[in-house]
């Protein structure tokens, strides 16, 4: 099986990647690491499936040169990775050369492979001692975030193709402190709409000091879901939009538009900190792109519970292996529709979209035809954007490698290199081997 078009229709200057992040494969009991809010999620029973957590990983602390090769043989322009803070600092405040000076190989490593380095630096590892302080809810989170951010990208900014601060914000705030299925698993609307106000505060501190650093290509990484009415009811109507407010709004607006939306502010209003309009300035800092990552669509029914008074409800479309549906046309719609609202000229960029599967090896290979498929029909959505003039210049698939998906351990699969969590061993899948077929043609 193999796409159903060329690279040759896509422009040059299009850049595809593939990404990862930190804690979901680098293992992290070693190196000076320190212990992150993960590590204490997964320790607590009943937070992740067979409390699995991330102190081995895939090993890619190690084996980080042969998983390079496998991002450059692929064919791929650029890599989306992550920084561990609490690898960097791992008391969250000091350095350790340990750390930084594995960021910095890793970094030589992609630029001996031709591959552009483009960095996130906060996919969600908090360090431990920074979660006692109140992680998220306190807003000294913005000076130890711009601490942390000076203190890397003083090291190795010079060598960065593209930063961004956080990794989707809506996951560090709403589904960590409200729905509480990630780190540290609140479930508090106060906790949820600080952390909401201060993952934004933090990325605007974190752009402004690399401006000040000399960097340049800075973007932000938001993720994105699909709101669909359960129903044609004016309720089921209301339910989703004040979803599509919670999720997506909030962040694209706070960022672009420097205000919050209001189906969002009837709940979360009376919880937000002092003065918190006064933070939009830095909020709004400047960038040079906008990252959507995209996996699916939700739909959505009023619920009789309190705010926000609403739940999901069983799709009728084809579901990946996590449950979620399969809805490409969603790409398209936030494609146009974030250009349309908020980013205007701005390039855009799909930082992930890609899909879990149970495939397991047999002999001959791992085969995925389905993930090709996925992949293919959500190109083509792409295609179809910059055709109507949207201005997409890179695709990201997510991820390289079977990795930690966080508190579903290592049973969802995302990778387009199959892990072997007992041997380590990778192994292209025919999806691996079709995106090589595609890109070096
Ligand atoms: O594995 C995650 C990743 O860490 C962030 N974006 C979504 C992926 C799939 O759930």
């Amino acid at each position: 099986m193999s796409f159903s078009f060329q690279h040759s229709d896509f422009p040059d200057d299009f850049l595809f990647g593939t990404a990862t992040s930190a804690y979901q494969i680098e293992g992290h009991g070693f190196g000076g690491a320190g212990r992150t809010h993960w590590d204490d999620f997964a320790a607590t029973p009943g937070n992740v499936v067979r409390a699995e957590h991330g102190q081995r990983a895939c090993d890619h602390y190690h084996r980080y040169p042969q998983d390079l090769d496998l991002v450059r043989d692929a064919g791929f322009d650029a890599y989306r990775f992550s920084l561990s803070w609490a690898r960097v600092m791992p008391d969250g405040r000091t350095p350790n050369p340990e750390g930084l000076d594995f960021y910095d190989r890793l970094t030589d490593a992609m630029l001996e492979r031709g591959l552009k380095p483009c960095a996130t630096l906060y996919h969600w590892e908090l360090p431990s001692p920074l979660a006692d302080l109140g992680g998220w809810r306190n807003r000294d989170i913005a000076d130890w975030f711009a601490d942390y951010t000076h203190t890397i990208m003083s090291r190795l900014g010079d060598r960065m193709y593209s930063v961004a601060p956080i990794n989707e914000p809506w996951c560090v705030a709403w589904l960590s402190h409200f729905l509480g299925h990630h780190a540290p698993g609140l479930r508090d609307i106060r906790a949820a709409a600080r952390a909401m106000h201060h993952v934004l505060l933090s990325h605007g501190r974190a752009i402004q000091v690399m401006r000040d650093l000399g960097l340049t290509n800075l973007g932000s990484v938001f993720n994105l879901e699909w709101a669909t009415p359960a129903d044609d009811s004016p309720a089921a109507q209301a339910a989703a939009a004040r979803y599509d407010a919670i999720y997506n709004h909030w962040f694209l607006s706070g960022v672009f538009k420097g205000h919050y939306p209001a189906q969002a502010l009837d709940g979360l209003e009376p919880h937000l900190p002092a003065n918190w309009q006064d933070d939009f300035t830095t909020i709004q800092s400047p960038l040079d792109w906008c990252g959507l990552n995209y996996y699916t669509r939700k739909c959505i029914a009023p619920d009789p519970s309190p705010w926000p008074a609403l739940r999901e409800v069983d799709g009728p479309l084809p579901k990946t292996q996590m449950g979620w549906e399969i809805y490409p046309e969603g790409l398209y719609n936030f494609l146009t529709s974030t250009a349309k609202t908020y980013t205007g000229d701005l390039p855009l960029l799909i930082t992930e979209n890609g899909m879990a599967s149970a495939e397991s090896p047999i002999s001959g290979g791992v085969h995925d035809p389905e993930r090709i498929a996925f992949l293919d029909a959500h190109l083509a959505q792409v295609l179809r954007a910059m055709r109507d003039g949207v201005p997409v210049q890179g695709y990201f698939v997510w991820s390289l490698l079977d990795n930690y998906e966080w508190a579903l351990g290592y049973e969802k699969r995302f990778g387009l290199v199959h892990v072997d969590f007992e041997t380590l061993e990778r192994q292209p899948k025919s999806s691996y081997l079709a995106l090589t077929e595609l890109l070096n043609r």
